[in-house]
């Protein structure tokens, strides 16, 4: 039907699928979705207005897709055991916006990992709304361990006095102590707020500890390793639901996309079972394969390894920047994305290093032993940039080992 109405937009959704299928994909932040997920997001739930929440919404016909929305927030609860949910952000962006709206006044103070350390833009940068609209003060990782330092982080915040400290990260690959956060936050009278949009598939597994019990709120996106479809969520205390809730909607959005939220229940039910668990072990194990490959190979791994589904590659060794490595890689079909490593001396947009994480690859079923041909081909790519043949040579085996994994469509 699309190939008839629209052959624009239906060439690029295939030409993105066949590319789905033929290269490694090792973004860190990506995922392959079920095919029930994908039914749900792409049904008639995506025509139907429902401003509002089950049972109290601004418009009539709502009775099927409160069952929908009720079912994705219990299930929500269930899976992260909290108290309070709110399924309806379309993002990790409007997640945090959310807990800020619900927590803060313009012009209190928010206390987070810088992006440089492995933070995100939504956790106080200048050039996003949460560094417009509050006072924000940050913290690193240590110089040398390349790790949180929890005295470093309680000195800045008997210092800072913020209003609301939020921990969890976007390029940080070791486990975050929950439990020390949350004394920091009661010893400065501050709230906690774990952004867990990376590992929330881990956390509900059981291979990295949960925030929930040690923080008034926590946010992530659906769609990292919980393998959900694009979106995001809050969990908080009863106490805050019904601030969490005002500020989702009316506060920053109008409609819910019930579609998004049909798939984030599926993907919620998904992770419930055993399968799920052995599939985040496997992640777990395919990260830490790879990394120690990498190193074996003379990459410099940050902090030296990964206790979860990522980990940074320091290039300044092999007189590579992030940027130039990242086109290396994708022109023999492994895609990667640069990133700093703390304390980078190049710019973001250039960076030392590469970000890589398992969740997409580990989906489509690739081990352990298939890590140590991934961290070979990396480094012949990366060693054979100015030898264009070889180059080609290795983007066509590539394409062939990738098409022995299926993607689900
Ligand atoms: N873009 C996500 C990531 O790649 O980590 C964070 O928003």
């Amino acid at each position: 039907m699309l190939r008839k109405t629209d052959l624009e937009i239906y060439r690029a959704i295939v030409a993105e699928q066949r590319k789905q299928r033929s290269v490694i994909n090792l973004i860190a932040s990506e995922n392959y979705t079920s095919k029930a997920v994908l039914q749900a997001v792409g049904s008639v739930l995506t025509n139907k207005y429902a401003e509002g929440y089950p049972g109290h919404r601004c418009y009539g016909g709502c009775q099927y897709v409160d069952v929908v929305e009720a079912l994705a927030v219990k299930r929500a609860c269930q899976l992260f055991g909290a108290e309070h949910a709110n399924v309806q952000p379309h993002a990790g962006s409007q997640a945090n916006m959310a807990v800020y709206f619900a927590a803060l006044k313009p012009g209190d103070r928010i206390m987070a990992m810088n992006l440089r350390a492995g933070g995100h833009l939504t956790h106080g940068r200048e050039a996003n709304f949460s560094g417009q609209l509050y006072r924000c003060c940050f913290y690193n990782v240590d110089r040398e361990s390349e790790l949180i330092d929890y005295e470093e982080v309680a000195r800045i915040a008997r210092r800072e006095r913020p209003h609301l400290i939020i921990c969890g990260a976007s390029s940080y690959s070791r486990l975050i102590d929950f439990a020390a956060f949350s004394r920091i936050a009661r010893e400065v009278g501050a709230l906690l707020m774990a952004d867990i949009a990376h590992i929330s598939g881990l956390v509900v597994a059981g291979l990295h500890p949960s925030p929930v019990p040690w923080c008034e709120f926590v946010t992530s996106t659906t769609h990292k390793t919980l393998r959900g479809p694009r979106g995001g969520l809050v969990l908080c205390r009863q106490q805050y639901a019904q601030a969490i809730d005002s500020a989702v909607f009316p506060g920053l959005q109008g409609g819910p996309l019930l579609h998004v939220i049909a798939g984030k229940a599926v993907a919620f039910r998904e992770a419930m079972k055993p399968e799920f668990i052995r599939y985040q072990r496997a992640v777990v194990a395919n990260a830490a394969r790879l990394s120690k490959e990498m190193a074996e190979r003379g990459y410099r791994v940050v902090s030296g390894g990964t206790d979860n589904h990522l980990f940074l590659v320091d290039l300044r060794k092999s007189g590579l920047s992030g940027l130039e490595a990242e086109r290396i890689l994708e022109s023999v079909g492994i895609v990667v994305n640069h990133n700093p490593i703390p304390y980078d001396p190049l710019p973001p947009a250039v960076t030392s290093g590469i970000r890589l994480g398992t969740a997409a690859v580990t989906t489509r079923g690739m081990t352990e032993a298939d890590m140590v041909q991934i961290a070979e081909w990396i480094d012949v790519a990366l060693k054979s940039r100015n030898h264009q043949r070889q180059l080609k040579e290795l983007a066509r085996k590539i394409r062939r080992f990738a098409h022995e994994f299926p993607v689900q469509a």
